[in-house]
């Protein structure tokens, strides 16, 4: 399909009309009927659904509208009315079917039927279900459990969640990598040690009492615009919010609130970032550190010395001051400046706003974790907030802005492949097993194990792995030695055309949709970005009459594959999802106790979080300072004077792999995603214009890896650091190109180089 491609500055705020303009198209697309807008109208309500976008948090009142462009967009494609029936499979062979771009894929729709692949047609062909399970079952009967890996991308339910990695301890093993892995694990290794908690300590109520804001990483106008509602109403407060992003997304510069008339008439647009710093790609560890030392300078000297940090807070509740102290003291401007690509006097600014300040939020997304260094540059964000007290206050804390609607409540609930994060007694003891204690492989490690040849078989709840993981074409090559793969989705994606020599697709419903069971209408539950847990219902009939639940699929695979044990009840289970919950309070009493009643409170419950009352759950009881060991980014790869660090980026068209379209309305993008955003100045020195084709080739050894076809595009990012799109870039990325202490990709800071003179690529 040929598209226009116009690519222009985007000048207008986040929000307003383009906003609702976008919505109508999408809806249009997806030929979404009169009613889609009143589906929207149940979203994120007490009685509707938990939007199946992003995980930022839903008020306990919410707005008449609670749904954002973004999360409007994501309910039309799961409402579409296009159907990808056996048909479509009839007519097209999956080898075909590879030469498809992504966007055209799951615009087919809704898959509808169990699929098997037919060898000999070499296609998708349709199978009954209970023929699926009986043949999952007999194949999976024959594997070593540790050889099985259960990936699990952040969509599914509380309830599902714990389903599926009860299956996968029964059935042996502890391999349950999923969508974290890529996303926030920086963020769940980094904060246990700092605070003792996995998870962030900002709660909604903590934006009503803040009087200052910064915030690392995260383009929210595209990926969590809810939360713009609480930025906006803190700059109504005139609380700063200073910024810290290599590119100056609109998102940060200027709203409008689609759902206020008085603005969209007006054109008023709400000023975000105060304090806007384009730090380099992988710079944050130094320009956090230049805060901090510029913190801890103004209370050794000056007008306000001895007074600028919480020394009795530090005093009390703190170890590893003086070490981290002594270490701030010895790093030199120069080296932060280079490293941050900052200067003093920024960074000095910004150190500036904080002091003055008694209640600081820090909110950061994958532009932190997604880094060699992530997790330490989380660890330095929370470094910088504990030397004033900024944990556990009210209007104060750390807030990782988390990615799927369900990630943190899928880790809560056992998705993990690191069992001492479990109560393992209380999973003896409620179903009468032992569960492994072996650590699983997360979800780069699950990469090796399948490049090595060492894995028999991937199971799927949801997600698109060969997609979203890195090193495209050597991992698509590999899949296929597997013997068997089962993906549980609900539109066809890469990964289930990349497959084993066995290999089943197998339809469910999605979360906006009615499931009905034995004893009726169920709902389910998830936790937000704020450790908050709520109930949702689905509202609208199911897409096809095949599709079944993600419960119900998880339990005909356990039943197929384990042997019976009357202590798992799954068909009471599934028959009624209240005693699924029932199950989890008991495994889990201290988040999960009154789980039925305390679900539908509005705005759901907490779970508890011991850092917000300066309760620390770290090994010697206190809160952390860590000290980084260095500064430097990408020790494991080339880089040099011509390299460039490329960071792989969403648009504001596409949720993950799933891309709604090819415009980036925001970064004025419209008609391709093959695109390379540049500085000028390195525009110039490699002598090309706006608008070649160049190819990009990754500056490691061993990894000849180059791709063609990006479009340079002029664009407001710091000179060395360029921007692509993910997934389009990932197989430029090694797979052990990592953060080297989560594991996550580093999908932020790939050094690459330039080559002029690409061939034209499918967009
Ligand atoms: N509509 C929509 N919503 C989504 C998603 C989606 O794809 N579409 N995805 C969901 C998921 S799973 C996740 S994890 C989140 C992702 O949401 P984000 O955390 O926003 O992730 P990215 O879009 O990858 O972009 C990260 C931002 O970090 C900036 N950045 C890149 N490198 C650096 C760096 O080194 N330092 C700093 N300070 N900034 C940097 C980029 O310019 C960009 O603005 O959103 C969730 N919500
Ligand atoms: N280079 C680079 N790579 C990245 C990132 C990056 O920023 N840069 N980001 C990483 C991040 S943060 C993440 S979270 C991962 C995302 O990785 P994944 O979570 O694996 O990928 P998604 O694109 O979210 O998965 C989309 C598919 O999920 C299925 N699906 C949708 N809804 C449902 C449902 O309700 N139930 C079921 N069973 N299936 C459903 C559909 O079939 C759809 O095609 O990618 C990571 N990869
Ligand atoms: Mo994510």
């Amino acid at each position: 399909m040929a598209r226009e491609v116009s690519i222009k500055p985007y000048t207008a705020p986040a929000g307003g009309w383009g906003s609702a303009k976008s919505l109508a198209t999408i809806l249009l697309r997806e030929a979404v009927p009169f009613s889609g807008p009143l589906v929207l109208q149940k979203q994120n309500k007490p009685d509707g659904f938990a939007c199946v976008s992003c995980a930022w948090a839903k008020p306990a009142e919410p707005h008449p509208f609670e749904y954002c462009e973004n999360g409007a967009k994501a309910t039309a494609w799961e409402i579409t009315t296009h159907r990808c029936t056996p048909e479509f499979f009839a007519s097209h062979t999956v080898t075909e079917l590879l030469d498809w771009a992504d966007y055209d894929l799951e615009q087919q729709g809704r898959l509808t039927h169990p699929l098997r692949w037919d060898e000999a047609s070499d296609r998708y062909l349709p199978v009954s279900w209970s023929a699926a399970f009986r043949e999952i079952g007999a194949e999976m009967k024959g594997f070593d459990p540790n050889k099985v890996v259960f990936y699990a991308s952040g969509r599914a339910s509380i309830e599902t969640s714990y389903m599926y990695a009860l299956l996968a301890r029964l059935y042996g093993t502890n391999n349950l990598p999923d969508s974290s892995n890529m996303c926030h694990e920086s963020t769940s290794v980094a904060l246990p040690e700092s605070i003792g908690v996995p998870v962030g300590t900002v709660v909604l109520e903590d934006f009503e009492h803040t009087d200052c804001i910064l915030f690392f990483g995260h383009n929210v106008g595209s990926n969590a615009p809810r939360m713009l509602h609480q930025l906006q109403e803190a700059r109504d407060r005139d609380v700063p919010i200073l910024t810290f992003n290599p590119l100056r997304e609109r998102g940060l510069v200027a709203f409008t609130n689609p759902q206020s008339p008085v603005e969209m008439v007006s054109g008023y647009a709400a000023t975000i970032s105060t304090q806007y710093h384009q730090v380099r790609a992988g710079g944050d560890l130094a320009a956090l550190l230049g805060i901090c030392k510029a913190v801890l300078a103004a209370d050794d000297d000056g007008p306000r010395r001895g007074i600028v940090l919480d020394h009795a807070f530090i005093a009390e509740h703190t170890s590893g001051f003086d070490s981290f102290a002594a270490e701030l003291r010895t790093r030199g401007w120069d080296e932060l400046e280079r490293e941050s690509g900052l200067t003093r006097g920024a960074l000095e600014a910004t150190a500036a706003v904080y002091i003055r300040a008694d209640r600081v939020i820090g909110i950061y997304g994958m532009g932190l974790t997604q880094h060699r260094a992530g997790v330490e540059t989380v660890q330095m964000l929370a470094n910088l907030l504990l030397m004033r007290g900024n944990m556990g206050k009210l209007g104060a804390g750390i807030c990782p802005v988390r990615g799927h609607s369900n990630v943190q409540g899928q880790r809560t609930v056992g998705i993990t492949e690191k069992p001492e994060l479990l109560p393992l007694d209380h999973f003896r003891k409620q179903f009468s097993f032992e569960p492994p204690t072996e650590k699983g492989l997360n979800t780069v490690e699950a990469c090796e194990a399948i490049l090595a040849g060492k894995i028999s078989a991937f199971i799927g709840l949801g997600g698109n792995f060969v997609r979203a993981i890195p090193e495209r074409e050597r991992m698509e090559a590999a899949w296929s030695g597997m013997r068997l793969t089962v993906q549980i989705a609900t539109k066809l994606n890469r990964s289930h055309l990349v497959h084993g020599k066995v290999s089943y697709v197998l339809p469910c419903l999605g979360r906006i949709e009615r499931d009905v069971q034995a004893t009726g209408k169920q709902a389910v539950s998830m936790e937000d970005s704020t450790g908050c847990i709520h109930g949702s219902v689905g509202v609208r009939a199911p897409g096809g009459r095949h599709l079944r639940s993600e419960p119900w699929i998880v339990a005909e695979i356990a039943k197929a594959t384990l042997a019976p044990n009357p202590a798992v009840p799954w068909d009471e289970w599934v028959a009624d999802y209240a005693r699924i919950r029932a199950a989890i309070a008991v495994t889990f009493p201290e988040i999960f106790h009154d789980f039925e009643t305390r679900m539908w409170q509005p705005g759901g419950f907490h779970r508890p979080i011991p850092a917000r009352s300066r309760e620390w759950h770290t090994k010697n009881k206190l809160a952390n300072f860590i000290t980084p060991r260095g500064l430097q980014e990408d020790s494991d790869m080339e880089e040099s004077s011509d390299t460039l660090r490329m960071m792989t980026l969403r648009s504001n068209d596409q949720f993950n792999t799933t891309v709604y379209g090819y415009d980036d309305r925001f970064r004025g993008i419209k008609g391709t995603r093959m695109v390379v955003l540049m500085h000028r100045n390195d525009i110039a020195k490699l002598s090309l214009q706006e608008g070649d084709e160049v190819g990009i080739a990754t500056a490691a050894r061993d990894f000849p890896r180059r791709m063609e076809g990006f479009r340079v595009v002029a664009y407001d990012i710091p000179e060395g650091c360029i921007g692509t799109y993910y997934p389009e870039a990932n197989a430029l990325i090694p797979v052990w190109h990592y953060a080297e202490r989560s594991k996550v990709p580093a999908a932020k800071s790939i050094p690459v180089r330039i080559h002029a003179g690409g061939s034209a690529a499918k967009g």
